[in-house]
């Protein structure tokens, strides 16, 4: 990519504090399907309701688990790529740089970033729930899924945020105060339709951040953005950081 802004790169070389929210986006390269992108979204043949809301799970959880052990073991299987290595190596050039994602995959954390939060949890835990206890080792096995926790007996779920769930307290307030504070607020390979985290971006630029969308498509937060990049985060991250060195 030859053609970033040049008053972006003044921007990020002044800056001491960069936030940046990732979503589905950034791991399509890693060939982990986003959720919303038509004909290739996980929920293409599925709509959410039917799959990441307790009601769903309460309704059907056999399906609701299976869909989740397909994803974890193709999570499990998929590697970082050239966007999550990009943002890694980014976290080295800043005096604070916040990495908050959306994403259930950890490939963040994989890929040597080490300042995250994960808004929406982790698919590879499960827990209780019933009493949210998480469960400590393997997965048991079990001919009916999905499998019970061996210490509370209540059905395991994955350990990540539905629709009407609330967001890890901790996780959602240091986004907040590191979205309020910062120079220069990256949002990458989000649709900006879920909120809270859709609000962080927004909340960034209200606070006076130069704020990069970096997206193929238009997003109902590029209006708002201050340069919207059009492109794969997997080329154009690694862009931004060569024009850093
Ligand atoms: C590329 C690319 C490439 C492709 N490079 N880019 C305010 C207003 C309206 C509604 C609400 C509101 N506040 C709360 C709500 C309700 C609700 C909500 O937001 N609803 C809207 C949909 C209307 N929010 C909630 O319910 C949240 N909870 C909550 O608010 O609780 C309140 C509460 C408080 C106290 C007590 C109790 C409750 C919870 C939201 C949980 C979302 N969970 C999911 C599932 C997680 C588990 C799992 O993985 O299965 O999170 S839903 C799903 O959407 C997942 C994602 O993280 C999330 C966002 O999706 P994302 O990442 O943006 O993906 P896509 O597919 O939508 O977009 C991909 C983008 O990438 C596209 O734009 C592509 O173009 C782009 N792209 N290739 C760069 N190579």
């Amino acid at each position: 990519m030859n053609d970033l802004p040049k008053e972006l790169i003044e921007a990020l070389r002044k800056a001491k504090k960069v936030a940046v929210l990732t979503g589905a986006g950034i791991s399509a390269e890693s060939k982990i399907p986003t959720f919303r992108d038509a004909m290739t979204g996980l929920w293409a043949s599925f709509s959410p309701e039917e799959l990441a809301t307790p009601e769903a799970f309460a309704r059907n959880p056999k399906m609701v688990w299976d869909w989740y052990a397909f994803r974890r073991e193709m999570c499990a299987k998929a590697l970082p790529n050239p966007g999550h290595l990009a943002l890694a190596e980014m976290e080295k050039h800043f005096e604070q740089f916040t990495l908050t994602t959306q994403n259930v995959d950890g490939l963040h954390q994989r890929a040597g970033s080490r300042r995250v939060f994960e808004l929406h949890g982790s698919i590879a835990r499960v827990k209780c729930a019933d009493t949210g206890r998480l469960l400590g080792g393997e997965i048991p096995e079990c001919d009916e899924p999905p499998p019970l926790h061996p210490e509370t007996g209540g059905m395991l779920r994955p350990d990540v945020v539905w629709f009407g769930e609330a967001l890890p307290e901790q996780a959602l307030l240091e986004s907040a105060q590191a979205a309020i504070e910062a120079d220069v607020y990256f949002t990458i390979g989000t649709s900006a339709l879920v909120y809270p985290a859709a609000g962080l971006p927004i909340e960034a630029g209200r606070a006076g951040a130069v704020v990069v969308e970096i997206n193929p498509i238009e997003t109902p937060f590029t209006q708002l953005a201050t340069f919207s990049l059009r492109g794969k985060s997997g080329e154009v991250l690694p862009a931004i950081v060569e024009a850093l060195r």
